[in-house]
Formats: structure tokens, sequence, C-alpha cells
């Protein structure tokens, strides 16, 4: 599949709407949050290694928001245990299809079922493994902790929840330290002033982030006896909580 450069802020847009997944925005994904979201590629390699660790025969894993499937497709690289299944969910139609057109182009033998709806009305049942890879900042906030509970709940023990996020500081130095610091990593990697401010703005009602004092009480409220940050690069993070 053709890789296709991410400019859709860069020039004015007169009518900013919310952010959204759809067509235009899947098309220039895999370009998009890698230029965007720094250590994104780190993380996704250390789920692969996490998945070595954590995958249980016999066991389903959840990819929840895949987006374009890049966390299934390194799962399913690593898994090292029998008659395991994925099941990739996200709720935008555009990236559903192109997910499925990845996943057609690696040769395994794991199924993966890719399901077009809400994570939070999925079933998560016989999990050793569910991944949130920057998902979880676009819930509700009110309804994050009902989803965490669901998913420690369909864990079976010794079971792992990873929680990539992008995080807020009540610190106010740290906060700005730590966004100007983001937004040099954009620059760096090519985006325009005028890009930065638009996705910001883009992103302002649809992207509600947490502290990861709030992630990690939500983790212990759902019954996670184990979490950790794992990593941090600026304002963008990496969580993992264990049952026990
Ligand atoms: C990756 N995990 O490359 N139900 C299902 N999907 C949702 C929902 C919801 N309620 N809300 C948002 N999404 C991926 C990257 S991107 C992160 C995840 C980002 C989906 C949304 O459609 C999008 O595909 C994804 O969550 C978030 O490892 O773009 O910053």
């Amino acid at each position: 599949m053709a890789k296709s450069r991410d400019n859709i802020f860069a020039t004015p847009i007169e009518n900013m709407g919310d952010f959204q997944f759809d067509q235009q925005v899947a098309e220039v994904f895999p370009d998009m949050i890698k230029r965007s979201v720094p250590g994104y590629s780190n993380i996704i390699t250390a789920i692969g290694m996490l998945t070595q660790r954590f995958a249980q025969p016999n066991s389903n894993f959840y990819d929840l928001g895949c987006s374009l499937g890049a966390a299934t497709l390194e799962m399913r690289r690593n898994i090292n245990q029998d008659n395991c299944q994925i099941i990739a969910v996200d709720n935008s139609q555009a990236m559903i299809e192109r997910c499925q057109l990845h996943l057609n182009a690696f040769k395994s033998t794991t199924p993966v079922q890719v399901v077009c709806g809400d994570i939070q009305d999925i079933e998560i049942k016989n999990s050793s493994i569910v991944i949130l890879n920057f998902t979880l900042q676009f819930i509700e906030p009110d309804a994050r902790q009902a989803l965490i509970n669901k998913i420690y709940q369909g864990l079976n023990p010794g079971g792992m929840l990873l929680v990539s996020e992008k995080l807020r500081f009540e610190n106010t130095i740290a906060q700005q330290l730590l966004t100007d610091l983001h937004h040099d990593f954009k620059r760096a990697n090519g985006y325009s002033e005028l890009e930065i401010s638009q996705k910001r703005n883009a992103l302002e009602n649809v992207m509600l982030t947490d502290t990861f004092a709030q992630h990690q009480t939500r983790f212990t409220n759902a019954g996670f006896s184990t979490s950790e940050l794992w990593f941090q690069c600026f304002n963008f993070c990496s969580m993992i909580a264990i049952k026990s």
C-alpha cells in the first residue's frame, strides 16, 4: 500500500470542526502517528516483547481502538502459545477497512477478528492481553472507569492491560515544558506552526487527557494489584496493569 504524507492541517481551515478518524485521516495515519507521537515505534516493538511474556494458550487478545492494526500485527508476529485469537476493534469504518487490508498483506496462522464497533459495547472474555494504545483518551472521561473495570473482569489471572496515553500534568511548569517539547518534536518532523496549532484546535474537544495519578487510581479501583509507567517521552506515556 502506498505511504501517504500527512498534510491535512497544512493549509488554513476556515470552519474547523472536531477531529474525526475519517477516510482522509486513515489514508495518512501511519505517517501522522509516527511524526506526532514520540516513542510510537518503540511502544509497538514493546507490545511484541510483552506478548511473548503474557500470552496464555487458548486465550483472546484485544486491540481496542486498533486503527490500522499496528499493535495487532506486532502481537500476531510474537505469539508463542497455541490456540490464541486476536480481536481488533475500532469504530471508524475507514480505519477498519484499511486495517483488514494491512492484516491480509501478511501470512499468519493466528486468527484475527476485525470488528467495526464501539469498544465500550464489546464483550471482553478469557483474555491474557488487552491493548489500549492511545485510545482511552478519546473515551468520555466519565465512561473510562467502566471500560477499565470491564477489561479487568475479562482478563484471566496473570493477564496484562497496556494503556498508552498523552498525559496531563498538574504542575503548570511541567505541563508547559513537556507540551513545548512535544511541539519541538513535531517541528523537527516537518510540521509547520499552522499544522501544529490547527491540529491542536481540532483535538481540543475530543482528546481529554488525564494525569498519571488519575490513571493509576483508575487501575487500582478496577482491581489491578500492579500498575506501572514503563515508558515516557515528553507528555506521552505507556503504562501496564497486571491482574494477579
Ligand atoms: C495504534 N491503537 O496504531 N470505540 C472504538 N474505537 C475508537 C473509539 C471507540 N469508542 N474512540 C476512538 N476510537 C492505534 C492508534 S488512534 C490514536 C489509536 C491517535 C479509535 C479511533 O477511531 C482511532 O482509530 C483510535 O481509536 C485512536 O496503535 O490517533 O492518537
